[in-house]
């Protein structure tokens, strides 16, 4: 499950990130993933705009750092991230995407478009709603099911190429995604339907990686704090008895305040 770790591609709903001809010739995918991740974790975005390119962040990196400003990976600047970061300030375990992304108004509408085959459909609608209001516990946020028409939180079951540029990879590996909030696809969250979907610990339990994924529909990207839902690795707790971590409960009530207390 290493490639989890190094799996830091962000999806950003309308900048693709980073487009390919941004990566230089010399950097082998794994360090660029690895620089991407780094500049992620520890220097979110902080304006507004989510125009930064790598290199404007690798220069806010060089300039915290004292660094010569150079906005390119130079050998400095590469051993820099290499160092452990002690004498910083500690920062929190769970980050949010670059720019911050989050929903500008608390009642959000979600959609299940289809289903998978491994799960009677009753089944499906109970991980999802559960699966969302791990969220909505702890926050302001109200999600409401349509049936039709628009819809904040698009859901569906999808296999390879389904028309996101995300295809998905057959049985194992990536087992689902999900999109920063904003239009469009922003919020949206696909499951793969290779998998073996499933409401017990036998193959991938879907209220467990929905809640995941919607963490990542919500804004919050991954932490470092093992005990998280939004650690990148996936392990089985009994969905009856799930709690979400301290950690995952800071970041999501940092995007949108907590729960008033009598509602
Ligand atoms: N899918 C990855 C994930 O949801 C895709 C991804 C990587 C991603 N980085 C992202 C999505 C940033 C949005 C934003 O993390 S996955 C787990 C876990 C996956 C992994 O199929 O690998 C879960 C899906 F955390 F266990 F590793 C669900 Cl719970
Ligand atoms: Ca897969
Ligand atoms: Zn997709
Ligand atoms: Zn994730």
């Amino acid at each position: 499950m290493q490639y989890l770790l190094l799996c830091a591609a962000i999806l950003l709903p309308e900048t693709l990130a980073f487009p390919a001809q941004f990566k230089p010739q010399s950097w082998s995918n794994t360090d660029f993933e690895n620089i991407k991740a780094y500049l992620d974790k520890f220097f979110p975005i902080l304006s507004k705009t989510k125009s930064l390119s790598l290199e404007d962040r690798i220069k806010e990196m060089q300039r915290f750092f004292h660094l010569t400003v150079t906005g390119k990976i130079d050998v400095e600047t590469e051993e820099t991230m290499k160092k452990p970061r002690c004498g910083l300030p500690d920062v929190e375990d769970y980050t949010t995407f670059p720019g911050r992304p989050r929903w500008k108004k608390t009642h959000l509408t979600y959609r299940i478009v289809n289903y998978t085959p491994d799960l009677p459909p009753k089944k499906v609608d109970n991980a999802i709603k559960r699966a969302l209001m791990v969220w909505s516990d702890v926050t302001p946020l109200e999600f409401e099911r349509v049936f039709q028409g628009h819809a904040d939180i698009v859901v569906g079951f999808a296999r390879r190429e389904h028309g996101d540029g995300y295809p998905f990879d057959g049985r194992g590996n990536t087992l689902a995604h999900a999109f920063a909030p904003g239009e469009g696809i922003g919020g949206d969250a696909h499951f793969d339907d290779d998998e073996r979907w499933s409401e017990s610990n036998r193959e991938v339990n879907l209220f467990l990686v929905a809640a995941h994924e919607f963490g990542h529909s919500l804004g919050l990207g991954h932490s470092d704090k093992r005990e998280a839902l939004m650690y990148p690795l996936y392990s089985f707790v009994n969905p009856s008895t799930f709690r979400l971590s301290e950690d995952d409960k800071r970041g999501i009530q940092k995007l949108y305040g907590k729960r008033s207390p009598n509602s």
